[in-house]
């Protein structure tokens, strides 16, 4: 793969250890969703290796000044900064334009500061492992640092002992953007290679059964889709520990072939072009008949995770698709219920966890009958050079019975309504072309 002409410094050798983390508490934020957001903050910080050692918050109507807090509050972080002799990054909660940032740098002395977007960019950029993964969040990552490269010069060369003083010159700069916008427009290039593959790889699994696991970062997808396919992916307490969709078939098979997806998880404040950078991969569940919306029934900001999930399936015209809700970690609650409140709200749920097989088994039973319901039994006749349309039909339906004339075999099957409607364009496509 081609390298990055562009010097887009590696945050995994500055990050320090030490983290403090700032919040502004905007008024149509509630106490507990803003809590919370802190929290998911210090968990995407320890996905990173960094531990959080104080915060500083603050009452305001927004965050549009040029100092994202006002000077008392940035004296109380300058003040923490100071407590250690150790390197400290400045966590915001937010994300702010590169000049806030820069002014909360100048303000505290701390040696670094990210955004809540610079944080999960950063997430991304080490767990992509596939190709397209990987140019995804490149481009993303390159888009965000373009304004903001002059800072992060400052940084690395301050860090690299303070070389060249005032940092490299302005045509030295410009010199840097014009890199940057071409690597964006050859990444933006290969992308749309990579999609066109993708299309090509979907059309060939059209009519196929299909399911895929959607859900808010660390639910629990990748553990159910473990034990639904018996695929070895990665699973970890992480967040965004999976960013490449994987597609296996459910194992044991059932009659008829279903194929399941795990797929990247989601977090509130999810940068938008993030999301948007990310839609192929998440075509999967466009393309799914029915989508598993994994929850972490343990943690009590579980419902404000399903209206974050919702928002980002529809974001990506996912709306449609049927959902079945599975409260998962029902092991960690006390009295493994999931509250009646919960599962009340949605008519086509189920409580489960992903480490008792007997669960799982349910879940995989859900899924067919899912499939099967509303399906219709019907005959055709196939002639025996029509082998590809032979394949389609064992591959999307269920074949009850077949009898052997002497040019044709008549079968009798069961199919969805989309599946025979496909089957009976494809028929209808072939004999055009024999015409
Ligand atoms: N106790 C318990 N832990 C679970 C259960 N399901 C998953 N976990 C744990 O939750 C953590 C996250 O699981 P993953 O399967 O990686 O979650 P994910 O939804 O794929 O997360 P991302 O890929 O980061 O979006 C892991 O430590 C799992 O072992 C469950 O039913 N019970
Ligand atoms: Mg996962």
């Amino acid at each position: 793969m081609s390298q990055t002409p562009t010097e887009v410094p590696d945050l995994s050798q500055l990050l320090p250890k030490r983290a403090l983390l700032c919040a502004v508490h905007l008024p149509d934020d509630d106490e507990l969703g803003f809590r919370e957001s802190l929290g998911e903050l210090t968990r995407l910080a320890a996905t990173l290796g960094m531990r959080v050692e104080g915060e500083v918050t603050q009452k305001r109507s927004s965050f549009e000044s040029s100092a994202y807090l006002g000077p008392g509050k940035l004296e109380e972080l300058a003040e923490l900064t100071k407590q250690s002799e150790e390197p400290t990054a400045i966590l915001i909660d937010h994300e702010v334009s590169p000049s806030q940032a820069r002014n909360v740098q100048k303000a505290t002395g701390a040696d670094l500061v990210l955004d809540r977007t610079a944080v999960i960019l950063e997430i991304f950029h080490r767990h992509a492992k596939s190709r397209q993964a990987r140019a995804q969040v490149e481009m993303v990552r390159l888009e965000y640092m373009a304004p903001r490269l002059r800072e992060t010069q400052g940084m690395s060369d301050r860090v690299r002992g303070g070389i060249g003083g005032k940092g490299a010159g302005e045509s030295q700069l410009e010199l840097d953007r014009r890199k940057l916008r071409d690597r964006i427009a050859e990444l933006r290039d290969e992308l749309v290679a990579m999609e066109r593959e993708h299309k090509t790889r979907s059309a060939r699994r059209q009519g196929l059964r299909r399911v895929a696991l959607c859900g808010y970062t660390n639910a629990g997808k990748s553990t159910l889709f473990r034990s639904l396919t018996g695929a070895d992916v990665y699973v970890a307490d992480k967040l965004f520990a999976t960013l490449d969709t994987t597609v296996r078939q459910l194992h044991p098979e059932p009659r008829r072939t279903i194929l399941c997806s795990d797929t990247v998880g989601f977090i509130r404040n999810l940068p938008t072009k993030l999301v948007a950078s990310f839609k192929t991969t998440l075509d999967e569940a466009l393309e799914a008949g029915l989508i598993l919306h994994v929850v972490d029934a343990s943690d009590p900001a579980a419902l404000r995770h399903i209206d974050t999930t919702c928002g980002v399936l529809a974001e990506i015209g996912a709306a449609e698709v049927p959902q079945l809700i599975v409260f998962n970690k029902t092991d960690k609650l006390p009295g493994g219920q999931v509250p009646d409140e919960w599962t009340q709200k949605f008519a086509r749920q189920v409580s489960i966890s992903a480490k008792n097989p007997e669960d799982v088994a349910r879940v995989r039973q859900l899924i067919i009958d899912f499939f099967d319901e509303g399906l219709i039994e019907t005959e055709l006749e196939v002639r025996y050079d029509q082998s590809q349309l032979r394949a389609q039909i064992f591959e999307s339906s269920e074949v009850l019975h077949e009898e052997f004339g002497e040019e044709s075999a008549r079968l009798r099957i069961r199919a969805d309504q989309a599946t025979l409607g496909r089957l009976a364009h494809n028929m209808q496509e072939r004999e055009g072309l024999k015409e």
